[in-house]
């Protein structure tokens, strides 16, 4: 594959409802599409970073740059024998995995294209048609506001509820939801905002029976959490902490969590994705497929990795219409009534159609490499 251009934009949408997490409330999205251009077609990525660097270090400008500046210039050019040859020709530029991972993501895209496959065949998956969904609620103003979107997401069929915390959002809020919704599905996401002293209130949850806890502790920590989870009967899952398979593999032997979630952007692609869930299933732990508000494109790559066998949790991969009025793909990604999204798509690449009137019109720049 000749990699002749890669082409940047920028999006600007707006969210249908805030998400609010323990670090920053969201009203709408500037993300980051990338077009990798070969003989004739093109892949498609999306770059996951967020508005504001405080889930990671990346935010939507420095994925700009060093998607522009440091990841296409190695790319553009260059006759790639497979799209594995992105992550090594890209890996010594440190950090800013969502930026690396977006435009390895788009060329994976055009593999699959090239070769007439769906994405998810390209990556080795489609271990299941279809994938278990569940949904992330982020901290609301009030406790009967949750109630009630945690209602309608029951209602529309999801089979597992996650609900972000924070300290002055936990214990309390926890128990009036376990009191309302005594038998769902249950987990907590709380981004890193306590620390070990915190201990004890952790600890308080495991009244609640929860399916888990994400990433309680600092984002760039593993040691804490494997100290904590002893403490704990309830499973902590880590997000934040696993930037590649290595550190996976080192959780692992310090029993700092029983599950992790994979997220495509954070771990720098689909290449590196793999080997986390390798490792994973080889060590006994289930993973999930995490989200980061994605639009279509990287909501349709996100499905595609969740065909993989070890994902056998349901995951934050969830209709588009919970975040977009309208997505940029067509058809939108919907869910079944069981909670479920129809994985096996057999068109080449991701699956859907592009929808270049809508994401023109939110189009906010472009610049193209090559
Ligand atoms: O920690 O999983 C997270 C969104 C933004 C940043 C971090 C996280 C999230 C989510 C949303 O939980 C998941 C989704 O895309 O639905
Ligand atoms: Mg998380």
């Amino acid at each position: 594959m000749k990699i002749e251009r890669i082409t940047l934009r920028q999006l600007k949408m707006p969210l249908v409802h805030f998400f609010e997490t323990s670090f920053s409330r969201t009203y709408a999205r500037d993300i980051v599409i990338v077009e990798v251009q070969s003989e004739g077609l093109s892949g498609w990525g999306e770059i996951t970073a967020g508005e504001n660097p405080f889930y990671n270090e990346e935010w939507t400008q420095s994925a700009w740059m060093i998607a522009r500046d440091y990841v296409a210039p190695r790319l553009v050019g260059k006759t790639l024998a497979a799209a594995t040859d992105v992550d090594p020709l890209t890996r010594h530029i440190r950090g800013h995995n969502m930026a690396r991972g977006g435009v390895e993501a788009a060329v994976w895209d055009l593999q699959a294209r090239r070769n007439n496959n769906p994405l998810w065949k390209e990556i080795g998956g489609g271990a299941r048609e279809e994938i278990p969904c569940g949904v992330s609620i982020g901290i609301q103003d009030t406790v009967p506001q949750l109630l009630e979107k945690i209602q309608t997401e029951l209602d529309a069929g999801y089979q597992r509820i996650k609900m972000k915390i924070k300290p002055g959002w936990d214990v309390d809020v926890i128990r009036q939801v376990r009191e309302r919704f005594p038998s769902i599905r249950l987990m907590a996401d709380a981004n890193s905002a306590y620390t070990l002293a915190d201990a004890d209130r952790l600890k308080a949850l495991d009244d609640f029976y929860l399916m888990m806890i994400e990433q309680p502790l600092s984002h760039d920590d593993i040691i804490d959490h494997a100290q904590l989870q002893p403490k704990l009967d309830t499973p902590i899952c880590l997000d934040e902490c696993i930037r590649t398979s290595h550190h996976a593999e080192q959780a692992i032997r310090m029993k700092a969590g029983r599950i992790i979630n994979i997220k495509l952007g954070r771990v720098g692609g689909f290449s590196e994705a793999i080997k986390l869930h390798d490792v994973c299933q080889n060590a006994g732990i289930p993973v999930w497929c995490g989200g980061m508000l994605e639009a279509g494109i990287g909501r349709a790559h996100n499905i595609a990795l969740a065909t993989l066998p070890n994902f056998t949790l349901p995951g934050d991969v969830s209709a588009s219409k919970r975040y977009w009025s309208r997505d940029i793909i067509v058809p939108e990604v919907e869910t079944t009534p069981n909670g479920t999204i129809v994985a096996k798509r057999e068109a080449p690449g991701f699956g859907y159609d592009l929808d270049f009137d809508y994401m023109n019109h939110v189009t906010t720049r472009t610049e193209t490499v090559g």
